[in-house]
């Protein structure tokens, strides 16, 4: 079976972008993958956080995937941190970027200008390329934002497959037709974003019922009264547009038909209901999970990821000459 790899940071509540762009993918992929899905904690300690609170926000990351539906016994959900072939992995490849390729992440430019230029959010992408090729991932379910960072996984294969031996796949990013980029509510032309100050910039998946009709009632539209799709020109409604089509599993074109014409008041509030609507199996689901329950069952998925893990990053070492045979 073809292997998925994809990881979330502990880094704040996840949002409708999270949801859309990735994690309903990689429920999806539980299906037709060997699916292995990281808490990617290594990568959080990026930017500045508190240590103090940290093991508690990881935890509930863990259980907001659990409640998104990954089913942990199927697939391999673990904190990256529990598995130490990531960073040493990281290391190795480390050793075959150039600098020339980094400077071109625009992830960093973006990060840096808050965070501070740090050699750990510099090599971010290095990590990343790590934790996809550390099992030889073949599918990445991620948003558009992660492209760049694929192509550079994708470079570090090839370049490794060349100058070693040819054992990694070149893995393919698996990025949703539409929801693979979630707008802000008050700036509908940036992502929304676990980073913006505005809390009524995205909707939470945890969100309460009467939170989300909130946010999305008081969502930038755009001037004009027509519901059309239409990012140059109406990127509000183009946004909550793409919202509803994901939640009704429904088209575009016959959600524009039905309600052009209608006040923007009354269209907000349908996509709120069924926004709404889509949430509650994950809230419900998230209202079941016991937290010494999740840790148990991370902890034991960490040590068959070690038990994993190994062959294949001796593997790496083997060809890279670090072994005596
Ligand atoms: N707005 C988005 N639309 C679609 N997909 C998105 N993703 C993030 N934002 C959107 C996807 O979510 C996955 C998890 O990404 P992450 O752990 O790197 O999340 P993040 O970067 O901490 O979340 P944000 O909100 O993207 O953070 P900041 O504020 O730092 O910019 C990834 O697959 C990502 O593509």
């Amino acid at each position: 079976m073809d292997v998925a790899f994809s990881g979330i940071q502990p880094t704040g509540d996840i949002h409708l972008g999270n949801y859309l762009g990735a994690l309903r993918n990689w429920v999806r992929l539980q299906d037709s993958y060997d699916a292995v899905y990281c808490i990617v904690d290594l990568h959080a300690l990026t930017i500045p956080y508190d240590p103090a609170t940290f093991a508690a926000e990881r935890l509930e990351a863990a259980k907001a995937v659990i409640a998104a539906g990954i089913d942990p016994d199927r697939s391999l959900l673990y904190y990256q941190s529990d598995v130490p072939a990531h960073a040493e992995l990281g290391w190795l490849l480390g050793t075959m970027t150039s600098l020339g390729s980094l400077n071109r992440m625009t992830q960093f430019k973006d990060k840096s200008d808050q965070a501070g230029e740090f050699l750990g959010l510099y090599a971010y992408p290095v990590l990343m390329a790590a934790d996809i090729l550390l099992y030889r991932a073949n599918a990445v379910p991620v948003g558009e934002d992660q492209t760049q960072h694929l192509e550079l996984t994708r470079d570090l294969a090839d370049r490794f497959n060349q100058r070693y031996e040819p054992i990694f796949p070149l893995p393919e990013a698996i990025i949703p037709e539409r929801g693979a980029r979630v707008m802000s509510l008050k700036d509908p032309t940036s992502k929304m974003s676990k980073s913006d100050p505005s809390e009524t910039s995205r909707i939470l998946m945890l969100d309460p019922p009467d939170v989300i009709v909130k946010k999305l009632g008081r969502a930038v539209t755009d001037s004009g009264t027509d519901i059309r799709y239409d990012w140059d020109e109406k990127p509000g409604i183009s946004n909550l547009l793409e919202m509803l089509a994901l939640f009704t599993d429904r088209s575009v074109e016959a959600l524009v038909a039905e309600y052009d014409g209608t006040q923007y008041g009354a269209f907000k509030r349908t996509v709120a209901d069924a926004v709404v609507a889509g949430l509650e199996p994950v809230r419900a689901k998230y209202a079941d999970l016991d937290d010494a329950e999740v840790s148990q069952i991370l902890a034991r998925n960490a040590a068959r990821g070690r038990d994993r893990a190994a062959p294949f990053q001796d593997e790496v070492m083997r060809a890279m000459g670090l072994r005596h045979q």
